[in-house]
């Protein structure tokens, strides 16, 4: 089963502020790269600010990043999370797994997961992203964007999300998704004020 989908100009809508943001993806499919809805709603990508943001530092949170391996996938198959946020990795299958992130920008580790077991680790530095595998199963394949500001959030399912808690200001705004590349849009964003964007993505060749 597969869940690629090749729609002319997949689509995905956002509002900046109100609301809460949507849940994880849960896509029983191995094939998890380009996850779309009847409407070409784009799951799995990143929505953050580029640029705009007042140089300043960002404290990450201290609730922890969960990515677990579930069905020998990972769930869910992309990510976000703030640099030097903990990140916890729970193996919920049977069999033996392990986690492999291979950065250009931080500390490269590799951490074996026997049925039911918890690691952890951190990212320190800002990358977007990280692509993961399981040196076990070589389909597991998922990718981990690090931030240093808080302002990022992941599509839902039909491809919508909220951004809360904007500053007022002019920002540049990317879309990342680990095919379809980034796009990126200027917004100008007013105190209590809601916008909508809307980001549209060409299929690639191969896509
Ligand atoms: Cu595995």
């Amino acid at each position: 089963m597969k869940t690629r989908i090749l729609v002319p100009g997949l689509i995905l809508l956002l509002a900046l502020t109100g609301g809460r943001a949507a849940g994880p993806a849960k896509s029983a499919s191995l094939s998890q790269d380009v996850v779309a809805d009847a409407n070409g709603g784009l799951q799995n990508v990143i929505i953050f600010v580029a640029d705009g943001l007042a140089a300043r530092a960002y404290d990450p949170p201290s609730e922890s990043a969960v990515i677990e391996q579930k069905g020998c996938m990972y769930q869910p198959h992309v990510i976000a999370m703030h640099a030097n946020q903990k990140l916890e990795v729970i193996n919920r299958d049977p069999t033996t797994h392990n986690i492999h992130p291979i950065p250009a920008n931080n500390r490269e580790w590799n951490k074996a997961e026997l049925p039911g077991a918890k690691v952890e680790d951190t990212f320190a530095r800002e990358e977007i992203a990280i692509p993961v595998k399981c040196n076990v199963h070589p389909w597991m394949k998922s990718y981990i964007a690090v931030f240093k500001q808080p302002y990022f959030v992941m599509t839902g399912k039909d491809g919508s999300f909220d951004l809360n808690n904007l500053p007022p200001g002019t920002y540049t705004l990317k879309a990342w998704h680990e095919k379809l590349g980034t796009a990126a849009q200027q917004i100008t964003i007013g105190a209590s004020e809601t916008k909508t964007v809307e980001f549209v993505f060409k299929p690639k060749p191969g896509v």
